[in-house]
This record gives C-alpha cells, sequence and structure tokens, in this order.
C-alpha cells in the first residue's frame, strides 16, 4: 500500500478510536476492550477492501461485513459513521431505548449493517451462507466475517468453519479477533486456544498470522489470502483487547467496562494524545 494511503488508513483508525472513546465515556459502560481490537482491521477493510457506498447501503454488488463479535458494535458504528453512512451525532444515542444503535448490531435498524449478531457463534453460519450464495450466483461479491477468539468456544464456528473449508469457499474471508481475552478473563484460563493459526490450517484453511494493530501488516494479510485460489482462508490477527489505550490494556476486566472517576480521567489522557496526533497529521 502506498505511503498516502497508509496515512489514510491511520487517520481513520485514530478518528474511530477516537470516536469510540468518546461514545463510551459519555454513554458510561458499553463493550470497550472487543470494540477497540478491530479498529485498524475495519480502517483497512472500508477503506481498501469492501466495496460498499455508504450513499447506498443496499448497493446490490456490495461486499458484506459479518461482525460475528457482535457486542464489539461501537468500532462498527463509529467506523460507518466516518464512512458517511450516518451523522456522528447519532453515535450519541448508543444503547437508548428506540436508537438506531444497539449494543449489538441489528441489520434493521442500522444503515450499513448487513448482519443481525450478538449471539456468538451465529455469525460464522451466517457468513458461510452467504458466502455459499454468492458462490452459487458467481457474483464475485465477498463477505469478511470477523470472529472473536473467545468466540471460538461455541461449537457453532467450527461447524460453519467445516463446511466453509469444504466448499473452499474463499468467497469468505475469516479473520479471528486473537485478542486473548474473553468477557471473564484469559481465554487459556478459560477455554485453552492452543495455536489457533494451526487449528484452522488443521481444519482445512490457507491461514495467515499478522499484527492486527499494524494497518499495512493487516493490508497484506488480506492481499496475500486474497491471491489465493481453490482454498478457504483466514487471518489470524495478533491484537490487544482495549487496544491504543494504555490504561484500557493494562485492565484486565476491560470487556463491557463501567466508566468512574479513574477511567474518566484516563480516557480523557487518550482522547487528548489522539486528538494531538491526528492534528499534527491533518486529520482534524
Ligand atoms: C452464545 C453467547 N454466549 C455468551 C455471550 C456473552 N458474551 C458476550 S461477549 C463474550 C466474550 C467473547 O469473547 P471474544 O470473542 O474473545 O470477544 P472479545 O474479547 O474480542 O471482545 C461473551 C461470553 C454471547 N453474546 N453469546
Amino acid at each position: 500500500m502506498e505511503k498516502k494511503e497508509l496515512q489514510a488508513c491511520k487517520i481513520h483508525s485514530a478518528k474511530v478510536r477516537l470516536d469510540v472513546l468518546k461514545m463510551l465515556k459519555w454513554r458510561r459502560y458499553g463493550h470497550l476492550g472487543g470494540a477497540m481490537s478491530i479498529i485498524e482491521l475495519l480502517s483497512v477493510l472500508y477503506n481498501r477492501h469492501l466495496r460498499h457506498d455508504a450513499k447506498n447501503p443496499n448497493w446490490e454488488d456490495r461486499d458484506y461485513l459479518v461482525l460475528s463479535k457482535g457486542h464489539a458494535g461501537p468500532a462498527l458504528y463509529a467506523t460507518l459513521a466516518e464512512q458517511g453512512y450516518f451523522d456522528k451525532d447519532m453515535l450519541f444515542t448508543l444503547n437508548e431505548g428506540g436508537t438506531k444503535l444497539p449494543s449489538h448490531p441489528d441489520k434493521t435498524k442500522t444503515p450499513g449493517v448487513d448482519a443481525t449478531t450478538g449471539s456468538l457463534g451465529q455469525g460464522t453460519s451466517l457468513a458461510a451462507g452467504l458466502g455459499y450464495t454468492l458462490r452459487l450466483e458467481h457474483s464475485g461479491q465477498k463477505v469478511y466475517l470477523i470472529a472473536g477468539d473467545g468466540e471460538l468456544n461455541e461449537g457453532q464456528c467450527w461447524e460453519a468453519f467445516q463446511f466453509i473449508a469444504s466448499h473452499k469457499l474463499n468467497e469468505v474471508i475469516v479473520f479471528i479477533d486473537e485478542n486473548k481475552r474473553q468477557l471473564d478473563g484469559w481465554t487459556e484460563n478459560i477455554i485453552r486456544q492452543f495455536d489457533i493459526a494451526e487449528k484452522m490450517r488443521a481444519f482445512g484453511f490457507y491461514t495467515v498470522r499478522c499484527d492486527g494493530s499494524d494497518e499495512e501488516a493487516i493490508d497484506k494479510a488480506i492481499e496475500e489470502v486474497k491471491g489465493v485460489k481453490d482454498q478457504a482462508v483466514c487471518v489470524v490477527m495478533n491484537t490487544i483487547k482495549g487496544q491504543g489505550s494504555p490504561y484500557w490494556e493494562a485492565l484486565v476486566d476491560n470487556h463491557a467496562p463501567k466508566f468512574n472517576a479513574e477511567a474518566d480521567a484516563a480516557t480523557d489522557e487518550d482522547i487528548a494524545r489522539i486528538e494531538a496526533w491526528l492534528k499534527e497529521n491533518g486529520g482534524l
């Protein structure tokens, strides 16, 4: 990717991170940790790979994003707002009664959301079915599926992965956000994952690993798997839950924290730091 494009992706990530922090601080609680770890991926997808049109969210030839770890909705909403699907003011209705931005994505409510998710595991089957339909239609469209590492505790994921691998369904690009934590702690203390990339390979996927905080590395990984013919593909991203905030990264219990005075102060520091970076880099 050219320098200019990389910088645009980094600015996009910074703006989205800023909005996620602001909206959750304003809301006083929310799914922070797992939202922060997919911000760079969403930036690379929406700026470089996903075929989409914010002016025409139901464009028939679009690619699909399935956020199977649906609780990371705030990252998707901030991304969609940054892309122009709706006004940024709407971000500050998150989780309110009657909002178009419920805590988990609902395709009947939000422009740009194609998959209703939140019950972990289900998005993987949805993506498999969607990908199979696109295959039958020879449409050339793609499905970008984002699953969490804790989510892999759901047997349904592995049923869907068997289907995707068996049909060499590379219409679906599987991303696993390996942030090593889940709702109630470290994944290895709950159900040990062993080596996720090796597991995906054993299931039949062409699998690459990348640093999920590095837009360039993510883009490279996607380019690599897009070049694979005749095999299912997967990108395992090494990330940190709470990525991009020293305070939230260090707090192990950052899944859906409530804000208090300490969190407010730390988040204000994050906001100031990100705004300063954006100003320096022409993003504000
Ligand atoms: C079927 C189901 N069981 C339990 C939950 C509650 N839950 C929400 S998020 C979560 C942890 C998910 O961990 P992971 O996929 O690693 O997400 P991340 O750490 O990236 O936020 C759980 C258990 C759920 N949403 N769906």
